[in-house]
C-alpha cells in the first residue's frame, strides 16, 4: 500500500512541475525566448560547453544562464565573466532542477530582458533531471568520452527524453577506446530523430555545428 502511495504522490509531483513548465513554455514563446535544456553527469563539461558558445552568440543574440547546483555559485561566476546575464540556483541536495526553481528565477531576471536565448545548465546528474520538463524548447543531453561509450542504453531517459546529443571532449578521443559511432547508435535506437555531434569546448571541435544548429532551431521556432 505505501508504494502504491508513493507512486501517486511522484505522479501529482509531476504533474505539477509540468503544469507549471507548460505556462512558462507559453510565455517564453511570446516574448520569443528560445530556450535550452542541458544535461549530463557531472563535470562532463556542460559550463565549459557554454563558456566556449556564449562568444560565438554574443554580438547576436541577447542571452540569459540559468545555472543549477547544488551547492556553489561557481557555475553562475563563470558565465558572468563572459559578459552575460546568470543566476545561480542551488538546490541544497536536489538531484535534478524543477519547474518551480525555474519560475522562481525567471521571475528574478526577466525585467532585465528581452532575451532571444535562455541557457538552463541543469545539476550535473543523467538520470534525475531526465523526468523534469522545465519548459525549454531543446532538450539536449552531453555524454563526455570518458564516461565510456555504453552509456545511451545504461540511462536511457536522458537520451529519450533529448533532441540533441552532444558528445563531449571529443579531444580526448586519441587516448580512450570511445567510440562516437556506438554512442551515437546506441542514442539512435532509444531516440531515432536525435542528432548526435561531437564537440570540443577545448579544441573548437564541432562548435560551428553546435552553433549552426542553435542558430537554427531557434528560427524553426520563432523565425530569424
Ligand atoms: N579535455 C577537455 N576537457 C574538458 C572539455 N570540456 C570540459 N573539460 C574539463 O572538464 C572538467 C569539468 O568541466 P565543467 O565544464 O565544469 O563540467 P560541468 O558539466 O559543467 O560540471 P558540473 O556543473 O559540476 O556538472 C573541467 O576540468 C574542464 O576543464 C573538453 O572539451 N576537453
Ligand atoms: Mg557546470
Amino acid at each position: 500500500m505505501a508504494e502504491i502511495r508513493n507512486i501517486r504522490v511522484m505522479e501529482q509531483i509531476l504533474k505539477a512541475n509540468d503544469y507549471l513548465a507548460s505556462a512558462l513554455n507559453a510565455e517564453w514563446d511570446q516574448t520569443r525566448t528560445f530556450v535550452v535544456n542541458l544535461m549530463s553527469s557531472p563535470g562532463a563539461g556542460k559550463t565549459s560547453l557554454l563558456e566556449a558558445t556564449l562568444p560565438l552568440l554574443k554580438e547576436e543574440y541577447r542571452m540569459l544562464v540559468l545555472e543549477g547546483d547544488i551547492e556553489t555559485e561557481r557555475d553562475a561566476e563563470r558565465i558572468r565573466t563572459q559578459g552575460v546575464p546568470a543566476l545561480q540556483i542551488t538546490t541544497g541536495g536536489t538531484c535534478h532542477l524543477e519547474s518551480h526553481m525555474i519560475d522562481q528565477a525567471w521571475k528574478l531576471a526577466r525585467d532585465r530582458g528581452p532575451f532571444d536565448l535562455l541557457f538552463i545548465e541543469n545539476v550535473g546528474n543523467l538520470v534525475c533531471p531526465a523526468s523534469y520538463f522545465l519548459g525549454e524548447h531543446l532538450t539536449v543531453v552531453m555524454l563526455s568520452t570518458p564516461e565510456g561509450d555504453d552509456k545511451p542504453m545504461k540511462y536511457p531517459k536522458a537520451f529519450r527524453s533529448s533532441q540533441v546529443f552532444l558528445i563531449s571532449k571529443s579531444d580526448l578521443l586519441y587516448a580512450l577506446d570511445f567510440s562516437p559511432e556506438r554512442a551515437r547508435r546506441e542514442a539512435l535506437q532509444l531516440q531515432p530523430k536525435i542528432e548526435t555531434l561531437l564537440v570540443s569546448s577545448k579544441s573548437g571541435e564541432g562548435m560551428q555545428r553546435w552553433i549552426q544548429l542553435l542558430k537554427q532551431q531557434r528560427a524553426r521556432r520563432f523565425g530569424s
